[in-house]
């Protein structure tokens, strides 16, 4: 099991004062391998003043070892992605189950014993480096398989489809959901004008923004979303067959989302909730898992569909083309530094490896464009595939000279093909990758700026997705549509999105435009399609679909002075049997003695532990510290915050008074914990995650 190398507290060096000439430091001599040097080899003795003229005079110009040290420092920042920006990296390994031989030759994917190198980075969309990890926001999923064949980069999302249709939309569309230029603000968030006035002008967006508005957005942890490769891809088999394909990834813990007003609280109280989540998951030892699976389907049957396959705006339904689970990734290394490799890794959709090729969505056409064009300015040069974290594991060599931060050394006279003066110099091989041979479609051989009718259709998924999901699910696309609408200042950008979700769904439209307050004018959009009524897919529904597991969960129990320890290791036990882990919670972080006169090892103080961190709790204070608790906002909050979060609470005979002040309503979530089996009662409860029931009696989003 992997274990934090931070020092204990009690080692670290005494601290002494830095004055005097000499450089004193409170170190002891460094043994040879650990003498402190300049980029040029230098070894420097004195680490904590700059070169004056006397100790109170003015600096020098000559000091090279400062001027080294503070210009790398002004250096250390790179452009951040323009999308994506916010991210968090692992190392892992993906097999697959059994041979994929019938469908492609991809070599990682035929031999089941063949364990392939990853490195996944998770992400947020539109907010900077530094936003918060629980915006509503689409998030990113992106893999790089390091293939004996070269490097498989598989960049996706966590939502199957696209805002838009055609890369000529997409920097508009980024600039719409980005901080309005002006002002700078909102930070990470789209409920905002530009955004919803450039959605509203753009059908084809409906479909994603039912997802973006969907629990989808609001995940529970990286390793509790699936993720798809969006794009129909095509895979290629020995024999040259191609065959159309559609990536999928599922969280072997299942997926899981926040509640919209959990997710608020949770950024103030972690603004690295997710970032955090699964380095802690990783760094114990509970490495997350995703399956992969693959939608197949061939040409001929693309046709049948009543949508484009080309068109990224649209899913095909698991009813139609069920999903084959065919491996597992298995995430198993925290990175050692995050900016080698969480921040410089060269995502690229044209990444691919033989038996892997591309469809002509112009979505994907553009991004073929876009992402090397962006790592030339993130990461300064044509050589970004020489830093550690973007080298392919199996041998690349080419005439390729030169350039930025160029860091191989080629040997020879040779650096151009065909060559007659090095027999051994590289050269193209017929073995390697060739494109697969796709006809023009017929009859379309002029040049044309145009969108395929094929393509018209923007709502009927967008119902479809209404349907399929559970009534709490619904009920929560709803408030997030009032709430994000509710953000817009200009009435008429509001006007024309009721207008659409009217073309969605009726039942849809009366609650946005309930909350709002606002009648719906469904003249203000003609949709190019009629929408058709399509079949509802219950796998897009996250609830419908959730195990009842406290795999990978995390519960909070409050204690204080004078708590049951033994009682509290037995739930630490029971919890651990079900795969969850408990953080124990108390007014103060240290200095907690139990019942028994041992001291209670705390994770958080209550201010800095506030239930939205967790999944469920248990409030179990000594009788005497009950009655402090009774005078502490904090600890009655903790109680109600979890309770409209819908949460399983445990709670022992001396919290009653508190369960009571907190004003929770009796309910299967609502778990005495006094008696033999009131432990099991909890945990058969909190393995149902949230109870769904309850938030009728606490929310009344308008039917
Ligand atoms: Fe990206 N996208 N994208 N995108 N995208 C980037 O590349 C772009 C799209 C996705 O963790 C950028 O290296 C265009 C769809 C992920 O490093 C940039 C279009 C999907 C990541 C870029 C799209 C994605 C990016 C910014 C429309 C899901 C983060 C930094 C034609 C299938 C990868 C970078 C990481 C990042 C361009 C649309 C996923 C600017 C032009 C659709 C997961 O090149």
């Amino acid at each position: 099991m992997a274990k934090s190398a931070r020092p204990p507290a009690s080692k670290s060096p005494s601290v002494k004062s830095n004055l005097g000439r000499g450089g004193e430091t409170h170190q002891t001599a460094p043994h040879a391998d650990a003498r402190l040097t300049t980029n040029q080899g230098t070894v420097i003795s004195d680490n904590q003043n700059s070169l004056k003229v006397g100790d109170r005079g003015p600096t020098l110009l000559e000091d090279f070892i400062l001027r080294e040290k503070i210009t790398h420092f002004d250096h250390e920042r790179i452009p951040e992605r323009i999308v994506h920006a916010r991210g968090s990296g692992a190392h892992g390994v993906f097999q697959v189950y059994k041979s994929q031989a019938h469908l492609t030759k991809a070599g990682f994917l035929q031999d089941p014993k063949l364990k392939t190198r990853v490195f996944v980075r998770f992400s947020t969309v539109a907010g900077g480096v530094g936003s918060v990890d629980t915006a509503r926001d689409v998030r990113g999923f992106a893999v790089k398989f390091y293939t004996q064949e070269g490097n498989f980069d598989l960049v996706g999302n966590n939502i199957p489809v696209f805002f838009i249709q055609d890369a000529m939309k997409f920097p508009d569309l980024v600039h719409s959901v980005k901080m309005e230029p002006d002002r700078g603000f909102p930070q990470a968030a789209s409920a905002h004008d530009t955004f919803w006035d450039f959605v509203s002008l753009m059908p084809e967006s409906m479909h994603m923004l039912m997802w973006a508005m969907s629990d989808r957005g609001i995940p529970r942890s990286y390793r509790m979303m699936e993720g798809f490769g969006v794009h129909t891809f095509r895979l290629i088999d020995a024999k040259g067959k191609a065959r159309f394909v559609k990536f999928h990834w599922r969280p072997v813990l299942g997926a899981f989302s926040l509640i919209w007003d959990e997710a608020v609280k949770i950024a103030g109280a972690d603004n690295d909730f997710h970032r955090r989540d699964l380095w802690e998951a990783i760094d114990t030892g509970n490495f997350p898992e995703y399956e992969l699976g693959l939608q197949v389907f061939d040409e001929a049957f693309a046709e049948k569909f009543d949508f484009d396959v080309l068109d990224p705006t649209k899913l095909i339904p698991e009813e139609l083309v069920p999903v084959e689970i065919i491996g597992k990734m298995t995430l198993n290394r925290n990175p050692d530094n995050f900016f080698a490799e969480t921040e410089q890794v060269a995502f690229h959709p044209g990444h691919i490896v033989p038996g892997i090729d591309f469809s002509n969505d112009p979505l994907l056409q553009g991004r073929l464009f876009s992402y090397l064009d962006t790592q030339l300015i993130r990461l300064g040069g044509p050589n970004f595939h020489q830093i550690p974290i973007n080298q392919p594991v199996c041998p690349f060599r080419n005439l390729q000279r030169d350039g930025h931060m160029q860091t191989m050394v080629p040997k020879g006279q040779v650096n151009y093909e065909p060559n007659t003066i090095n027999p051994d110099a590289p050269r193209e091989s017929p073995d390697g990758f060739a494109s697969h041979k796709q006809p023009f479609p017929t009859g379309q051989t002029e040049r044309v700026r145009a969108r395929s009718e094929s393509f018209g259709d923007h709502y009927s998924q967008a119902r479809q997705f209404w349907v399929s999901n559970t009534p709490p699910e619904r009920d929560h696309i709803a408030g997030a549509f009032a709430f994000e609408l509710g953000k817009v200042s200009r009435p008429a950008i509001r006007s024309r999105m009721l207008a659409h979700l009217s073309i969605i769904h009726r039942d849809l439209a009366a609650k946005v435009s309930a909350a709002l307050g606002m009648p719906i004018d469904p003249s203000l959009v003609t949709a190019f399609q009629k929408p058709k009524d399509l079949k509802p897919s219950p796998a897009l529904s996250i609830i419908g679909k959730a195990p009842e597991t406290l795999q990978g969960r995390k519960i909070g129990v409050l204690v204080t002075a004078g708590s049951d320890a033994a009682w509290l290791e037995g739930v630490r036990k029971a919890a651990k049997k079900e795969g969850a882990v408990i953080n124990v919670v108390a007014p103060k972080v240290s200095g907690i003695k139990g019942s028994d006169g041992s001291e209670i090892a705390v994770d958080h103080a209550l201010y800095a532990g506030p239930s939205v961190l967790f999944d469920a709790v248990i409030m179990a204070p000594s009788a005497a510290g009950a009655k402090v608790l009774m005078g502490e906002a904090a600890a009655v909050d903790w109680l109600r915050d979890a309770f409209g979060h819908l949460k399983v609470i445990g709670y022992n005979t001396a919290a009653e008074p508190l369960v009571e002040k907190a004003g929770l309503a009796e309910d299967e979530g609502v778990v005495a914990l006094s008696g033999a089996s009131g432990l099991k009662s909890f945990i058969a409860a909190a393995k149902k995650h949230r109870i769904w029931a309850r938030e009728k009696t606490l929310r009344s989003p308008e039917d």
